[in-house]
């Protein structure tokens, strides 16, 4: 049993974690905004993360999050599966030993950590009176640590186990029929085993619906339509606006502070570059060669909306400000407070022709809620970084 939960989270952890770390790339560490900014040499091999294909974010983030919350009922159960060894007496006898319940605490204590720190991330505003993503990232790294050495302890103990007898089987016995293990020494089986109470695909079916149960409550933030009501586990962007821009706002204009007389027409919009600046209204940004893209925008959080959003191509708007050699963009927002009030772009990203200040989404204005008047959507980018409510956007040049 614990080698069949095992498998299964041999093959699906490292997707998670892989796609989490990826995650901290896709925030830009060569800009200085992935957080923590400063890992040392705990990351993985710097790139730049591409503009294509558009939901390249939205996958990652799709199956970090998705992915983590229905593997929750197998880490649970693997967990269950071998508790005497949490309670072994006396707690170490050699070296080894210990070394290898060391690794047992960082592998336990890691995966409950991320789990419990990311849970309550996606469900709430906050929480922390630390940095999640400090406290998360760092999590990660001991989980991996404890992860990397459990496996090479036990995965031959694994594979022995489940050569042991056929998967077919397992799942053709009833729980009148199932017996228990014979004694040996993984100190796993019970010396004095009471009956039965549940068959062995009896357990595998529990966590099975268990995990298809996590899986209902969540895939309506991204698939939308009748399943949304469903998504209780992903509440976040659980506001909604009017007509065509009736889709998830993590943070309204209201959260956000947002004073109408800061989108009023007196509102400009700046682009600085190396020969200066142009400041231009939305009147004059509607005069410009408009476009319109589908695009996602895909939150760390794990939601994600597939909209139709029209606007001025930043490149048109880096030439509007002179600028031909472009290496990066900074756009910065009008919100005064927030961690999520500017965003750094390389030149692949912003140059990209699906790349957007946009200004209407599905036919209509930006709602104040969706960052009127004028908002960041770009393909393959964290959510996090499609800024509402833009003032600036400063093109560097080499
Ligand atoms: N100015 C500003 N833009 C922002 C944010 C913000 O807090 N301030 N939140 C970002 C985040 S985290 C996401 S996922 C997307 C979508 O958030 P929304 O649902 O609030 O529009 O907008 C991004 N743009
Ligand atoms: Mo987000």
């Amino acid at each position: 049993m614990t080698s069949i939960l095992g498998a299964v989270l041999l093959a699906s952890l490292p997707i998670v974690t892989i796609t989490g770390l990826l995650s901290w790339v896709a925030y830009g560490p060569n800009f200085g905004q992935a957080i923590p900014a400063d890992v040392g040499w705990l990351h993985l091999p710097a790139f730049d993360w591409p503009a294509r294909p558009s939901w390249l974010y939205r996958l990652n983030q799709g199956l970090h999050v998705g992915l983590g919350l229905i593997l929750i009922p197998w880490v649970l159960a693997k967990l269950w599966s071998v508790i005497p060894k949490f309670f072994q007496l006396p707690p170490v006898t050699s070296i080894a030993q210990a070394l290898e319940r060391i690794s047992l605490f960082a592998l336990v204590g890691g995966i409950l950590f991320e789990i419990i720190t990311g849970v309550l991330n996606i469900q709430y505003d906050y929480v922390f009176g630390f940095s999640f993503y400090t406290a998360h990232y760092w999590g990660a790294w001991v989980f991996i640590a404890g992860f990397v050495v459990h496996v090479a302890v036990k995965s031959p103990t694994m594979w022995r186990s489940l050569r042991s007898r056929s998967m077919r089987s397992v799942l053709t016995t009833s729980r009148a029929r199932t017996v228990p293990e014979p004694l040996d020494d993984t100190g796993l089986v019970a010396p004095d085993p009471a009956p039965a109470t549940l068959s062995r695909r009896g357990a595998l079916a529990l966590v099975g619906a268990g995990s298809a149960f996590v899986a209902v409550l969540t895939v309506g933030q991204t698939t939308g339509g009748f399943l949304r009501h469903a998504a209780l586990l992903l509440p976040r962007g659980r506001s909604y606006g009017n007509g065509p821009n009736d889709f998830q706002i993590n943070r309204t204009a209201r959260a956000a502070a947002i004073d109408p007389h800061q989108y009023g027409d007196a509102w400009r919009l700046t682009l600085t570059g190396t020969a200066g600046g142009v400041t231009l209204s939305r009147a004059e940004l509607l005069a410009m060669p408009q476009h319109t893209v589908d695009l996602p925008i895909a939150c760390v959080e794990g939601w994600s909306t597939v909209q139709t959003w029209t606007g001025v191509r930043l490149r048109d708007l880096a030439d509007s400000a002179g600028v031909r050699r472009l290496t990066s963009a900074r756009v910065d927002s009008f919100e005064r407070f927030g961690a999520f009030r500017s965003a750094q772009f390389t030149a692949d990203q912003t140059l990209h022709p699906d790349s957007l200040l946009a200004l209407q989404v599905n036919g209509a204005d930006l709602s104040p809620d969706h960052g009127y008047p004028a908002r960041i959507i770009m393909p393959a980018i964290p959510g996090v970084h499609a800024t509402k409510w833009v003032s600036t956007i400063d093109f560097r040049e080499a």
